[in-house]
């Protein structure tokens, strides 16, 4: 498949996603959803070899939302409709990927541009960054899981106030927050992303796809319904490949081989 507004690219076992639409900051259209859609099928199709993916965004921007072009006029879209069509299927499938998600926040991130870095497993930012709910600077509700993600990572009190005033908050301070894993310099930021793509792309992907699965369901669970689905994931987690060799490797003093099986 071709796609205009993303540029899909794999690499041995690591994809890598970049939102290719620079001169709008990446914002989204109905086409980048549907690629997306495509690109993340591909992935995460059961005969993929692929291990870890990276999102990115090209240019000076990470995404800004919604592309508002087409919000223009004199209209009343239904929004709902969106949301329930092209971006909450876009953050159920990177939250179901069961592959780590790696991404590199190259710039700007507001609306569900900031979502989707929120939706990832592991999100690096560029120290000149920035995060931004931008959703109420034009009259909307965040979306795409930022009232999910937000209070979830930083409390309700900054979760209020970010979702509210929509100020921009730079990487630092959405480190020091805990929206994000990691600042890196500028110009080591894909490289660094890469490496740690790379890296997550040799590790046991069963084991990390069950680790996604354990934390996203014990965002709403109870540590009773924790321990029942813990127990679940072990048991399939002690029938992998990966975990024989991890316990061979482990009594042979030697670094694993991991196969993702
Ligand atoms: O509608 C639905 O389906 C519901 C779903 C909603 C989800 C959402 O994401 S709603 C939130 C939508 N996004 C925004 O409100 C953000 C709008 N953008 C901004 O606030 C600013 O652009 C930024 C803070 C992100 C960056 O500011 P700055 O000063 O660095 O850049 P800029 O000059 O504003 O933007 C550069 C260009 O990108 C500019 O185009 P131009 O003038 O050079 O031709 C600007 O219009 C364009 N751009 C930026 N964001 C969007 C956009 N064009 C369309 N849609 C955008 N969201």
């Amino acid at each position: 498949m071709t796609y205009q507004t993303i540029i899909f690219d794999v690499a041995g076992p690591v994809a890598t996603i970049t939102l290719n639409r620079p001169d709008k900051l990446n914002a989204f259209t109905e086409e980048m959803h549907r690629e997306l859609a495509a690109a993340l099928d591909s992935v995460g199709a059961a005969d993929s070899s692929i291990r870890a993916l990276m999102l990115t965004g090209a240019g000076r921007g990470f995404c800004a939302g919604q592309d508002l072009g087409s919000r223009r006029g004199d209209m009343a879209p239904d929004l709902g409709h969106t949301l329930n069509t092209l971006y909450n299927p876009l953050i159920r499938r990177l939250r179901k990927l069961p592959l780590p998600i790696v991404c590199a926040v190259n710039g700007v991130a507001a609306g569900a541009g900031a979502s989707l870095a929120f939706a990832c497993d592991i999100t690096l930012a560029a120290r000149s960054a920035s995060f931004l709910q931008a959703f109420a600077k034009i009259g909307l509700v965040p979306d795409s899981g930022s009232t999910f993600f937000l209070p979830h990572l930083v409390g309700s009190a900054r979760a209020r106030a970010l979702a509210m005033l929509a100020e921009k908050i730079g990487a630092e301070q959405a480190m020091q927050w805990g929206l994000i894993w990691q600042v890196v310099d500028d110009d080591k930021l894909v490289g660094e992303a890469k490496a740690l793509a790379l890296r997550l792309a040799a590790m046991p992907t069963r084991a990390l796809a069950y680790i996604k699965r354990a934390l996203d369901t014990a965002e709403t669970s109870t540590l009773d319904r924790q321990l029942d689905l813990e127990a679940e994931l072990q048991a399939m987690a002690g029938r992998t490949e990966d975990y024989r060799e991890g316990v061979a490797a482990f009594f042979e003093k030697r670094t694993p081989t991991f196969k993702g099986r």
